[in-house]
This record gives C-alpha cells, sequence and structure tokens, in this order.
C-alpha cells in the first residue's frame, strides 16, 4: 500500500476561507475520506477486527484505485468484483491482511442511468452528499437538463446546488435568473469557475468529509471549479467550441479529489446522455408543484390533454405553469415507464437465457453418464 492518498496530490489552498477551513480542519483520514457513522455501524464485530475500509476513489476499465487509513491501493476488477455492481464513493471492506475484497457497504446515495446504447442501467456515483449542478450562461443553459439532473439528485436525497458558470463572460444574467424564479427550493450561484473570490459561496458546501459531486455537460467548467476550489491543477481542462459552447470531453473518468478544506469533489465527464431510470420519487420532488396541481384534478386517471375540471391545464391556461415544464414533466413520466419496462424485459430474458443454459448443461451431463 502506497503511503498516502493526500500525498500524491499536493495543493496550495485558494482564498482566505479555505485556509481558515484547513487549519481547523484536524479530521482523521478515514473521516477525511467521508467515512460517516453510517458507514462504520454496518461492521460486524468480527469485520471490525479483521477488515479494512476503503473507499472508491476512481474507476478505470480494470482496475479500481482506493483509499483509506494507510494510504491508497489500486485492485484489479475481477467478476466477483465487477465495475457494474461498483462504483466511484463506494466504500469496500477488505481483507486486512491479504486486501481481498470482502463487500461492499450499503450505500446513503447512488446516481444512475440508463447506460447510453444499452439496455441496463449504469451505476454514476455512491455515497454523495451534495451535487453541484453546473450550466454556463450561454447556450449550455437548458431547463429541461437542469430539471432531468434535479430529478437525479432528489432521488437520491443529495443536496442540489445550481451553479451557473461562465457569469465573467454573460452580460446580462437576468434573462436565466427570471427562468428560475420558480424554483424556490433551489440554491443558485453565478460564478466565475476561473477566480477564487467569486466561488466563495460554494465553499459553504465544502464541508470537512462531505462528498460533492460536479454534474453537468462538456465544457461547462466542472473541472476548472474543481482547480479553482482546490488551488491546484488537480484535473485537465479543455476549450469549447466557438459555435455552439459545447465542450470536448477533456476529463475522461470519475475521480473523487480530497480537497485540503476537507471536502471530497468528485469531477466526471459531461455526460451526452442522461437517461431516467428508478427517480420516480425524484421527479415527483423536482416537478413538487405539477404533482400537486394534478392531484387537484377531478378524474383521479385525468391525463391533462382534455379533460374536464383538470387543474393542471387551467394554471397552463391561467399562464401559471409553464408548458415547457409541463411536457418535460410528461417526457420524464413516459421515459421512466419505458426504461422500467426495458430493464424487466431484460431481467426475464436473461433468466430465461440462464435456465436454457443450464437444461442444456443438464442434458450434456446426464448423456456423459449414461454413456450417449
Ligand atoms: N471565462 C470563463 N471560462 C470558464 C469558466 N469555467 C470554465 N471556463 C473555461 O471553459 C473551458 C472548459 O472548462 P472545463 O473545466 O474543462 O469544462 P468541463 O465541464 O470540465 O468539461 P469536460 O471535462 O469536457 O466535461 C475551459 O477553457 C475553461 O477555462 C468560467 O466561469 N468563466
Ligand atoms: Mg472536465
Ligand atoms: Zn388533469
Amino acid at each position: 500500500m502506497s503511503k498516502s492518498y493526500f500525498s500524491r496530490r499536493p495543493q496550495t489552498g485558494c482564498g482566505s476561507n479555505s485556509v481558515r477551513a484547513s487549519s481547523k480542519h484536524t479530521t482523521s483520514p478515514l473521516r477525511a475520506l467521508g467515512w460517516k457513522s453510517f458507514f462504520q455501524q454496518q461492521l460486524s464485530l468480527d469485520e471490525l477486527g479483521s477488515c479494512i475500509p476503503m473507499r472508491v476513489m476512481a474507476v478505470h476499465r480494470s482496475q479500481l484505485e482506493l483509499a483509506g487509513e494507510e494510504g491508497a491501493l489500486t485492485l484489479s476488477l475481477t467478476p466477483s468484483l465487477a465495475a457494474e455492481s461498483l462504483t466511484i464513493g463506494d466504500w469496500l471492506l477488505l481483507g486486512r491482511d491479504d486486501n481481498r475484497f470482502v463487500r461492499c457497504l450499503e450505500r446513503n446515495s447512488l446516481f444512475q442511468r440508463m447506460a447510453p446504447g444499452a439496455l441496463q442501467r449504469q451505476l454514476i456515483a455512491a455515497n454523495v452528499d451534495s451535487v453541484f449542478i453546473v450550466s454556463s450562461l450561454n447556450e449550455d443553459f437548458n431547463l429541461s437538463r437542469i430539471e432531468r439532473y434535479l430529478a437525479l439528485v432528489r432521488e437520491s436525497g443529495c443536496r442540489p446546488c445550481l451553479v451557473l458558470s461562465k457569469a465573467d463572460l454573460c452580460a446580462d444574467p437576468s434573462g436565466y435568473l427570471e427562468a428560475l424564479r420558480s424554483y424556490k427550493e433551489l440554491p443558485v450561484v453565478l460564478v466565475n469557475s476561473l477566480d477564487c473570490d467569486s466561488v466563495a459561496p460554494l465553499r459553504e458546501w465544502c464541508l470537512p468529509g462531505e462528498t460533492i459531486a460536479l454534474l453537468g455537460s462538456s465544457g461547462v467548467g466542472k473541472s476548472t471549479l474543481l482547480n479553482t476550489l482546490s488551488g491546484a491543477d488537480l484535473a485537465l481542462t479543455g476549450t469549447i467550441r466557438e459555435d455552439d459552447s459545447k465542450g470536448r470531453h477533456t476529463t475522461r473518468s470519475r475521480t473523487l479529489f480530497p480537497l485540503n478544506c476537507g471536502a471530497l469533489l468528485l469531477d466526471s465527464p459531461g455526460m451526452r446522455e442522461l437517461g431516467l431510470v428508478h427517480v420516480e420519487e425524484g421527479v415527483a420532488q423536482a416537478f413538487a408543484d405539477i404533482e400537486s396541481l394534478a392531484q387537484r384534478c377531478r378524474f383521479s386517471d385525468c391525463r391533462h390533454r382534455s379533460e374536464p375540471g383538470c387543474a393542471v391545464l387551467a394554471s397552463l391556461a391561467g399562464g401559471t405553469l409553464d408548458e415547457r415544464r409541463l411536457r418535460n414533466w410528461e417526457k420524464l413520466h413516459r421515459e421512466l415507464h419505458i426504461n422500467h419496462q426495458t430493464l424487466a424485459q431484460k431481467r426475464a430474458g436473461d433468466k430465461a437465457l440462464s435456465q436454457l443454459y443450464r437444461s442444456v448443461q443438464d442434458q450434456a451431463r446426464k448423456r456423459k453418464y449414461s454413456g450417449e
């Protein structure tokens, strides 16, 4: 095991807040990695003696980078330790003497999506406390995409903060802020991610032991924000295309970076697609206004199309409900339904296939023993 995960990435600290926070911050190495009593309580007496907890700090194609009290470690992925079942932020128990994988601890939050182009879900991150949903104040700004991220974050029980980046390049952000006026429960922070003082309000979230995920499209400045908050060049940053403000997918893998202030920041590649799955409650929370209107419709199975006594349509006609928002709510519900069915069919197909394999193997075995 190498000496320390932290020693690999020197940071100078950035701004007075960070310096103050780091001098106060004298927490144990495990707590600094996000260890909480929720995880401690899951260890049996036996495991307390025979196992060590380590956190997944990065996931690569064939191995995991882990960090724990004693330092860092890379673990090769095997069928029993597959990348589909583990994700960044997970806490693993390893054998104290042989570093053998014992089990993954129960997660206190999990992000997942439909894997693009595949009939399966893909884990994005686990054990995250807060999320900075980053959107830049240019062509990237898209309310429907922000609502999609919000549904994901609300489902997990994490705290969202909408970070509107590139404020320095936007002459008048009032139109964007006006569009967000109805999102009353959502903290919104405008930043120039290149500037230490400008990102200072975000330090409120960056508390010791807290894990904060940076989510948003490519080129919005997630890695830039990470670098400025840490005061070091921890992650590569890239340019964006002039014509449509889109990024070039500079960040290639998800990595958890411990900062001097004690928080851990999860940088991830911009996602081209965020297909939602298992976030019914998250959608209900992200669209609480529409869901509560729908409960006031005359018919309990109202589809909000042309039914009499429809409270949703009345609100639309009265101008208090935005049509785009309503269409996005419907779209996300449809998507959840389709993805749910797709996964159920895939599960049924997999089960039938494994039954077929078993029966073919049984027949082969019988033939072998009967000497056919
Ligand atoms: N002026 C200005 N430029 C910014 C800001 N944030 C990011 N940039 C620039 O935007 C470009 C993209 O930034 P990145 O941090 O690489 O974006 P990213 O979100 O990490 O992109 P991916 O890794 O591709 O997902 C870089 O050239 C940054 O310097 C900002 O607030 N203001
Ligand atoms: Mg990046
Ligand atoms: Zn209705």
